[in-house]
């Protein structure tokens, strides 16, 4: 099977892909493309003009990060996610969850003034502390000792908090030691390490430059 992923360098939602390939050890090829001046041929293959898009065998497309992640997850061997249905369906509702945190962080990231910064801040914020509460294992994963699909689909909002320095008992995990703690378990994965390109820091804080001043200032870059 050929897989090609069409990828946007800092996009958090392709980071979750890489992941799954990464960790199945599924090879693939990436193909970047500037979100801001898409190819033509990219319209014609991403119903929602969205990355992530994986392309198979060079015929046939699918979209959605969450919808790639479990088929990579189906097509391969060993499973990413609970066999028992209420669990797996209760990971699929915390994916989503995860994405909603993920644009938390992408209003901040695009704010246009401290309203926008502070609003975002807050929403996140507020999300970590309803992970905080829903994380019912002993860890060091969602599920406990087996890493799943819902846990890298939130590794690419722990990687950008603890690049952007919201990490940390003083910031962003300030009343959430559970979910501190899952970061760091996540963060050590080489599957989670290896799936940013290799500047990604300076790519993110580039990005963030480019789309709002006010942002690059608040995070210190
Ligand atoms: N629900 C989608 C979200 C993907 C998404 O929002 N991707 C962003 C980049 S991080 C994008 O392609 N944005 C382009 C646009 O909205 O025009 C998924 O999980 O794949």
């Amino acid at each position: 099977m050929k897989l090609e992923l069409i990828s946007f360098k800092i996009c958090p939602f392709v980071q979750r892909s890489v992941i799954t390939l990464n960790y199945k050890e599924v090879p693939f090829e990436t193909t970047y493309i500037d979100l801001s001046n898409p190819p033509s041929w990219f319209g014609e293959i991403s119903p929602l003009g969205k990355v992530p898009v994986l392309r198979i065998d060079d015929n046939e497309v699918l979209f959605e990060s969450a919808i790639i992640c479990e088929y990579l997850d189906e097509v391969t061997p060993g499973s990413l996610q609970p066999n028992d249905p209420l669990r797996r369906a209760q990971n699929r509702a915390w994916a989503e969850f995860a994405s909603a945190a993920i644009m938390d962080l992408s209003a901040m990231i695009h704010a246009p003034d401290a309203d926008a910064f502070n609003g975002g801040q807050q929403r996140l914020k507020g999300k970590l502390n309803t992970l905080e509460e829903a994380f019912d294992s002993e860890g060091p994963y969602f599920n406990g000792e087996q890493v799943s699909l819902l846990d890298f689909s939130i590794a690419p909002l722990f990687n950008r908090i603890d690049l952007l320095g919201l990490s940390g008992p003083l910031a962003m995990a300030e009343d959430c030691p559970k979910v501190d703690d899952w970061a760091e378990s996540l963060l050590q994965l080489d599957a989670v390490r290896y799936s940013t390109v290799t500047d990604f820091p300076e790519v993110l804080s580039t990005y963030i430059e480019k789309k709002s001043p006010y942002a690059f200032k608040a995070f210190s870059l």
